[in-house]
């Protein structure tokens, strides 16, 4: 009687790896792409979306890829002493089991450097997400004016209760 449980416990293995891989991609869930729409010649802009990994092992975007500038970049922006600062991020963002991380203004964002044409309101542009364990995915969305993109929604979790 052990002996078979022990088989089943061994043939859901079986069934668990053999689903895993193509399971994978979809362990990832995302919200709508926003991309920032230029106003004349801007040199460049930003594009915004919200990833939660509803798989059981982490992840890490670890790149993005576009058609519409000369380079596309993972960056970071931070509030040190009142002066934004920007950054490419190195080594990407983690996505633990469980977690969402949101690129939107004020924070991570992806940076199109060198624009190759303009963004324009409510057209629909598409990047690549280079994921550590999903690989490329690509997703598209609209160009907004910058002040209908959505922003960053605070972490309530962590936000102590105030009055
Ligand atoms: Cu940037």
């Amino acid at each position: 009687m052990k002996f078979g449980a022990l088989q089943r416990v061994i043939g859901v293995l079986f069934l668990t790896l053999a689903m895993s891989q193509p399971a994978l991609a979809a362990d990832l869930l995302f919200g709508p792409l926003q991309l920032r729409a230029t106003v004349g010649s801007m040199p460049s802009s930003a594009a915004y979306i919200e990833i939660s990994n509803h798989g059981a092992k982490s992840d890490r975007l670890i790149a993005v890829e576009s058609d519409l500038a000369r380079k596309t970049e993972l960056h970071s922006m931070t509030m040190t002493d009142g002066v934004m600062n920007m950054r490419a991020v190195d080594g990407g963002i983690d996505i633990p089991a469980g977690a969402r991380i949101q690129l939107a203004p004020g924070g991570y964002h992806v940076m199109l450097i060198g624009l190759k044409a303009p963004l324009n309101i409510d057209q629909t542009y598409a990047i690549t997400l280079v994921f550590q364990s999903a690989g490329k995915i690509t997703v598209s969305g609209l160009a907004k004016r910058p002040a209908d993109l959505k922003k960053a929604a605070p972490h309530y979790s962590a936000m102590p209760k105030t009055h």
